[in-house]
């Protein structure tokens, strides 16, 4: 696999998730015999790395691209990780970044950038087994990787038509942030909708929220949000017990259908560290009944009953019936031992009414590892591509509008050459997006 990190957001992610892929690596407490573990150590570093220096550090198998150099070259130089990446695989201008406009990024500073991000990439891929696809890291919210890297991935495209690409994308709080980001996020969201196999969401504000209440992170830091994410992607994409197991299935699991190609991750469970001790370790069955109740929708359906932020419940009623958010496809990944009497029973999210009548394909997957992750004993998470998705593509969509209407902020594009209907065009292709979404009903 090929990380590409674009901007601040996406190589300060990069370089957390690389952190936590070696801290897995590197977890005394497997729970597995040795030779299963050295399989799970060989494939997470073939995954995720590509050969060593001199001093024994893992090289990252990435790419950075960024149009300052500030984050970049702080990443690059952290001399406190076990591993490192391969500094000629950094494509930066050094300029004053995209002034969170994505035109300046995807018209001008990606014309700088193109070749040499393509360059590197031809060398990277030619190491690559055939299977294995890209992981684009960004958020939608500033110019560089919004911009940037939704040309690139019109660029990825083109040169590789078969090739997976999982494109992470980070959603902004939605307030007090900068005023362009409403536009820019519609932008990205419509370029990757077309060009990436599945486009995987995260929004910045859950994720403080998590922090904050879960985690009893009172200075939730960027940083910290990046935790919480890379450990959601990490637990989706490092291997499990089938060795088959890549990008190329995880899509065609998840994002089959051409119209839903977005997808979000839960996880569970969270705990501060401070009572990670006294926090006991529940049967299979809690965390997955859990994981259900995230997927759950308030009857008013305005609010989304938010049950990442709590914690799982050993007696969380079985019986009372509540509503799902229709689910076009679920993927559950479970990390820890299965023994007899606490296997992991997958019915609760079976369920035919979580998934629309009209999906024939097989909508619900299971995938397993022994191996714990990160020292855990035992977690979970679903990955799950369902109608909430339009929420918060919604929001942005409302917000980004109601500033076109009155033409705010729309010189600053078109100065580099963005016209009114390229925006036009991606309103539509997002209003349509969401409109699938919505429009998904559950079956009985
Ligand atoms: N989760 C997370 N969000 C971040 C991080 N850094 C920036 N953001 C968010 O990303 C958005 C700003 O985008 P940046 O990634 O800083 O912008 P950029 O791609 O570097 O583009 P320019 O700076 O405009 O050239 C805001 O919504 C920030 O909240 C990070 O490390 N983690
Ligand atoms: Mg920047």
């Amino acid at each position: 696999m090929l990380t590409i990190q674009f901007g601040q957001c996406g190589n300060q992610l990069g370089h957390e998730l690389f952190s936590k892929v070696s801290s897995d690596l590197e977890s005394l407490n497997t729970g597995i015999p040795y030779e299963a573990n050295y399989e799970y150590a060989e494939n997470t570093i073939e995954k995720w790395f590509d050969g060593m220096t001199e001093h024994g550090r893992h090289v990252a198998r990435a790419i950075l691209v960024d149009t300052e150099e500030k984050v970049v070259s702080k990443v690059c130089k952290d001399a406190n990780t076990s591993w490192t990446y391969r500094t000629s695989n950094v494509v930066c201008q050094s300029g004053g970044g995209c002034a969170n406009n994505w035109a300046y990024g995807y018209k001008i500073n990606s014309q700088r950038l193109s070749n040499t991000m393509l360059n590197v990439t031809r060398q990277e891929i030619e190491k690559l087994d055939r299977s294995q696809g890209f992981l684009l890291l960004l958020s939608s919210a500033g110019g560089t990787g919004s911009g940037v890297g939704s040309r690139m991935v019109e660029i990825l495209r083109e040169e590789y038509e078969t090739k997976a690409i999982v494109a992470v994308i980070v959603l902004p709080f939605t307030f007090g942030e900068v005023c362009t980001q409403n536009y820019n996020t519609i932008l990205t969201l419509a370029e990757f909708s077309d060009r990436a196999d599945v486009s995987v969401l995260f929004e910045n504000q859950q994720m403080h929220a998590m922090s904050t209440s879960l985690l009893k992170n009172v200075n939730t830091m960027l940083y910290d949000i990046n935790s919480i994410i890379s450990e959601n992607l990490l637990a989706a994409l490092q291997p499990i017990n089938d060795a088959r197991y890549n990008m190329n299935f995880l899509i065609s699991k998840i994002a089959a259908h051409p119209n839903f190609r977005f997808a979000t991750i839960k996880s569970t469970p969270h705990i501060p560290v401070t009572s990670l001790q006294y926090e006991p370790t529940h049967k299979w069955d809690v965390y997955i009944r859990h994981l259900k109740q995230t997927l759950r929708i308030s009857k008013s359906q305005v609010e989304l009953t938010n049950a990442q932020l709590k914690t799982p419940n050993p007696i969380l009623g079985k019986t009372v019936s509540h509503m799902y958010s229709p689910c076009v496809s679920n993927i559950l990944v479970t990390r820890g031992k299965s023994i007899e009497n606490d296997a992991v029973i997958l019915e609760d999210l079976q369920k035919r009414h979580l998934y629309p009548e009209w999906i024939m394909l097989e909508s619900f997957t299971h995938l397993h590892q022994q191996r714990k992750f990160l020292n855990r004993d035992k977690f979970l998470a679903l990955i799950t591509n369902n109608s909430e998705i339009h929420r918060p593509l919604d929001i942005y969509l409302d917000k980004a509008w109601n500033s076109y209407k009155f033409a705010a902020f729309l010189h600053q594009y078109k100065q580099f050459g963005l016209e009114e209907d390229d925006f036009l065009e991606a309103f539509a292709k997002v209003e349509n997006i969401v409109q699938e979404y919505k429009s998904l009903k559950s079956g009985n």
